[in-house]
């Protein structure tokens, strides 16, 4: 039975609800006038109140739900301590009238099971509504732009070793373009490595094309009207465009470098990928969501939040349980269980064999490399390990030193970690929980004998990532 005290508006209304929905409910208030209108409604109702109301008021019956709807917040603390003693088992909500409702429920010593505050509620509520406006706008911000792209057609550029949320955008736009009528093609520098994304690649049936140099990605730019970057947002930084470039258009999430920009259209979502806003504007411009559409974003979202865990905001479950319905689940199972080739699971043995660990930084050299993505997925593997929050892996590879890492530490933004410690020798770029840098080795890759090198590289990496840390090497640092 659900005991309801106070029946104003809110109070009456739930009253209401309740017993169309033939739950048990008796309401109570001191004002006879409300009584008797829930009355003539159906609903049964006493005059009193939730600070004096005793086991008789309900004819010995035992409420197992106490609503305080609407208690004036002076007699707050006496109502509720007043209906516990009573019903101590009972399921308790209160609704605070005002701020001060909040504080005097803090203050209480019986803690409610639940609070309701309609002014949180309501600004939520709006929140949402104005979230929802905001894709709009972004929407048709983005379609105006695409009308003006001319026959060269739109670029777009993803970051090097593009992963399932790059690729998923990088996709989704297209298919933005073609809804518009402009010709757009699609590019990425690095390699697709993974087992995981060629399978992704594959079976999406994507077309792009690879860059390696950045004279060879500013003769595209040339050749098409505009350029866009997906998933990234700095030229330069971790893509094959030249450094002194600025794209007409950049979609992308959680950009911590905010000098950059975009000429024409930048979207920087609050989320966990740059699907969940391609999955928006999609949604926006109602555009078909073709299973394997769906399955790419879906796939987009799930890699980039480590299926959920990693940086993970509620558009990203409201925009998983849009797609999910959308999707081809055996796509997903096809491409989420490919084979591991030979030479990630060899890389991925010297990780776990090489592994260095102070306090909670974990290191590891790997050696000679042929396949860069086998650094970022022995990152994600070993950070797996008890008592490690933050992991640093590296290898060689044609005269470069490449690093990836990957931390959950909160206090930890990895990618400026990486930033500060080889940005100028090298380059770096990535989130606060992944990221990669690179370091050429200059004069000192013509050393023929492998062994000096890896010592050179393992040294100069130790010792700017703990700098960038902000620890000396040779500190003792306790594990967490
Ligand atoms: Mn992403």
């Amino acid at each position: 039975m659900y005991a309801i005290f106070g029946c104003g508006a809110i109070g009456a209304a739930v009253a209401l609800k309740l017993s169309s929905n033939d739950k048990e409910v008796i309401a109570i208030d001191l004002d006879e006038k409300r009584v008797e209108d829930l009355r003539r409604q159906g609903v049964e109702a006493r005059v009193g109140d939730a600070a004096s109301v005793t086991k008789g008021t309900f004819d010995g019956k035992e409420p197992s739900s106490l609503l305080l709807m609407g208690v004036a917040t002076k007699d707050l603390e006496a109502s509720i301590m007043n209906v516990t003693s009573l019903w101590p088992e009972a399921y308790l909500l209160v609704r605070a009238k005002d701020r001060a409702a909040v504080r005097t429920i803090a203050e209480t010593q019986v803690k409610p099971d639940h609070i309701v505050f309609p002014e949180e509620i309501v600004t939520s509520a709006v929140m949402r509504q104005l979230s929802v406006i905001e894709s709009r706008r972004d929407a048709k911000e983005l379609v105006a732009v695409l009308e003006k792209v001319g026959d060269g057609g739109l670029a777009i550029f993803m970051h090097n070793n593009p992963d399932p949320d790059a690729l998923a955008s990088a996709y989704g736009l297209s298919l933005i373009c073609e809804h518009v009528g402009v010709k757009a093609d699609i590019y990425y520098g690095g390699v697709i490595g993974h087992q995981e994304n060629q399978a992704f690649v594959k079976l999406l049936g994507l077309e792009m094309t690879k860059v390696v140099h950045s004279k060879e990605a500013e003769e595209i730019v040339k050749a098409h009207d505009k350029l866009a970057l997906v998933d990234c947002s700095a030229p330069g930084s971790n893509n094959v465009l030249p450094q002194d470039m600025t794209p007409n258009i950049v979609l992308d999430h959680h950009i911590t470098e905010l000098d950059r920009s975009a000429k024409d259209f930048m979207l920087n979502i609050d989320a966990g990928s740059t699907s969940t806003a391609i999955t928006r504007l999609l949604r926006e411009l109602e555009l078909d969501i073709t299973p394997i559409l769906a399955t790419a974003l879906l796939y987009g979202i799930r890699s980039d939040t480590l299926a959920f865990t990693r940086g993970t905001t509620t558009s990203e479950f409201q925009t998983a349980a849009y797609l999910l319905p959308l999707a081809d689940s055996d796509l997903i199972t096809k491409i989420q269980t490919p084979a591991m080739d030979v030479e990630t699971m060899d890389v991925m043995g010297k990780a776990i064999k090489n592994k260095e660990t102070k306090g909670p930084y974990l290191l590891s050299c790997v050696g000679a490399i042929h396949n860069r993505d086998a650094l970022a997925q022995s990152a994600d593997f070993l950070l797996a390990l008890e008592g490690i929050n933050t992991v640093l892996v590296f290898g060689i590879e044609k005269g470069n030193i490449h690093i990836s890492a990957r931390s959950n530490d909160p206090r930890v933004n990895i990618g400026q970690v990486l930033k500060d410690a080889f940005e100028g020798p090298g380059t770096a770029g990535g989130h606060a929980y992944a990221a990669g840098a690179h370091v050429p080795l200059g004069i000192f890759s013509d050393i023929d004998e492998k062994a000096p090198l890896v010592e050179l590289a393992k040294a100069v990496v130790k010792k700017h990532f703990f700098e960038a840390i902000g620890i000396h090497e040779d500190d003792e640092i306790p594990n967490e």
